[in-house]
Parts: structure tokens; sequence; C-alpha cells
């Protein structure tokens, strides 16, 4: 068992719904610790980035980027933190927060790593730019800018871009893919695991050939999981819900597989909005999910 260090990102200025900024504590009281001292695994908990989440109050029209220099900046502090957990010979659980802060956690990371592959479990591809988006909300574009596509201020941060490999990055559950992302997909040959293929193919064979593929090419593993990659009827605490999702049974099972791997090197769970949600059952959810990664078994 590695020793854990949890930090929470609650950003909430990636998209419109407010509350997602409570997702990291939500998840502490869903009973994060205990599932963790039932592991017997050592942790830290160094606490919540500090965000201020205050919005732009002109809307970037040249770039349909909103709220762009505080996302920037706020994901610049979310990386360094992430890569002190690193430094500090800790597995970083990040708890979110809008998906936007991916732009930093894997920033972080990254930088401990030369080829890091990237697992992105979600309903969405988060793949827009400022020039596909039809929202503007950076949470949906947080994958892009990572292989290096979108605004400068975004690309740039802790310098190194871009900062995954096409080739090394492997998307699964998505069902909602707006056009100009799904050409920017097929460009950059990106791998899609639709919610499709997880009901025709099934998860253990998706998981494994995932593994497999990363494992050749990747030096670690980073698992992004959006909660909205499930399907709402469990986590109704969730900004932009998305039917025909995965189910908690698979879900459980995919992140036993991951943890039995032993290749995952940091996670991130984001998108609980407790305001969204119905007793916090979503945050419990995600707190039941960590406990699969970390190895949590039923008996
Ligand atoms: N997420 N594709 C839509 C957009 O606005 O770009 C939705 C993005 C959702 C992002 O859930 O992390
Ligand atoms: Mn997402
Ligand atoms: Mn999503
Ligand atoms: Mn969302």
């Amino acid at each position: 068992m590695k020793n854990v260090g949890i930090l929470g990102v609650p950003i909430t200025i990636g998209q419109p719904n407010k509350g997602v900024d409570l997702g990291p504590d939500a998840i502490r009281h869903a009973g994060l610790y205990t599932v963790l001292q039932n592991l017997k695994a050592v942790y830290q908990d160094y606490g919540n980035v500090q965000i201020e989440n205050k919005e732009s109050q002109t809307t970037d029209h040249v770039s349909n980027l909103k709220n762009l220099d505080e996302i920037a900046s706020a994901n610049e502090l979310a990386a360094n933190k992430v890569s002190e957990i690193i430094e500090d010979g800790q597995f970083p659980l990040i708890l979110g927060g809008d998906h936007s802060m991916a732009i930093g956690t894997i920033a972080g990371v990254q930088k401990h790593y030369n080829n890091l592959g990237v697992i992105w479990y979600d309903a969405h591809a988060d793949f827009n730019t400022e020039e596909t988006s039809p929202s503007g909300n950076i949470h949906g574009m947080s994958l892009a800018v990572n292989l290096g596509m979108g605004h400068e201020k975004l690309t740039s941060i802790l310098q190194n871009n871009p900062k995954i490999k096409p080739e090394n990055v492997i998307i699964i559950g998505a069902r909602s893919i707006d056009s100009g992302e799904r050409e920017l997909i097929k460009e950059k040959g990106i791998k899609v695991y639709t919610a499709h293929e997880v009901e025709q193919q099934g998860i253990e064979s998706i998981i494994k050939e995932t593994l497999n593929d990363l494992s050749t090419r990747t030096d670690g593993i980073h698992l992004s999981f959006d909660v909205d990659s499930l399907d709402p009827i469990y986590v109704p605490g969730t900004g932009t819900p998305v039917e025909g999702g995965l189910s908690i049974r698979e879900s459980h099972y995919a992140l036993r597989l991951l943890n039995e791997s032993e290749k995952i090197v940091s996670a991130e769970f984001v998108e609980v909005n407790p305001l969204l949600d119905v007793k916090n059952q979503t945050a419990e959810r995600t707190v039941e999910l960590i406990g699969s990664l970390l190895g949590e078994r039923y008996i």
C-alpha cells in the first residue's frame, strides 16, 4: 500500500454551476479517512489549494474562454502542490472541483515522468479548444490542453508543452462529444472506448487492453476520473450529467483492475457537486470508488 497524499482542488470557474468547489470537503465528509484507515493506508491530507473562484468581469470574446486568467493561476497552484506531493514520496489522490483542474494536476504529475499515460474516464472527452467549444467552459477543454492545444496561458503551465502524447491517452465511457471535438480526436488519433463499447466489449477487456497498450509505452499512468462517467442515477450531484452511463458495478471492477495492475501513479476524482446532490450520495459513492482504486475488496 502506497502512502497517499490527499489534495483538494476546489475550482468551480471552469463551468457555470455553483457548488463544485464544495466537492473535496464533501468527499472527505463522506468517509474518506475511514476507507483509508480500513485499508491500513498511511496518508496525509494536504488540505485544499487556495482558490478564489473570482469570475472574470468580462468574457474574453476574442478567445471565447471564460475566466481564463483565473483558471490559469489556480492551475499553476494546483500543479505545484501535486508536484510537491510526489516529491514527498506520496501517491497524489486529488479531489475536485471541476475538470479544468486536470490542466494543473497533470502538469504537476508530468514533471516527474518522461512518458506519462492518462486514462480519461468520463462521459465527455474534454477535448474542445476555444475554436470548437460550444460553451467557452474550460472544464470541457482540459484534455486538449494537456496535448498542447488551446490558449498559451493554459498550455504553458509548468513549461513543458505538450504534456502528453496522443498515443498515451485513452478515453473510457464517452457518450457526449461535440462535433469539433470529434474532428480533433480523429486528427490526433486518440483511442476512445465509448459507453457503447463498454456495453459491447465489456469493461474487463477494455481495461486490460488499455493497460497493455499504455504499459508498453508509458512510465506511469494518471487516472482522471470524472464522476459523470457514471450514469446519473448513481451520481445526481454533478454539473453535466449524461444518460446512458457506466454502472457502479463495472466502474468498481475497472478500478479494482487498475489497482491490481500497480501502474497507476496518481488519480483525481472530479466534478462532485454537493449543491446538486441528494444526501451527499455522489460523494459517498466517490469514496467507495476511491476505495476500489486503493485496494478495497468485497471479501
Ligand atoms: N466535464 N462538451 C461540453 C463543453 O461545454 O465543452 C461539456 C463539457 C463537460 C466537461 O464534464 O468535465
Ligand atoms: Mn470531464
Ligand atoms: Mn464529464
Ligand atoms: Mn462537468
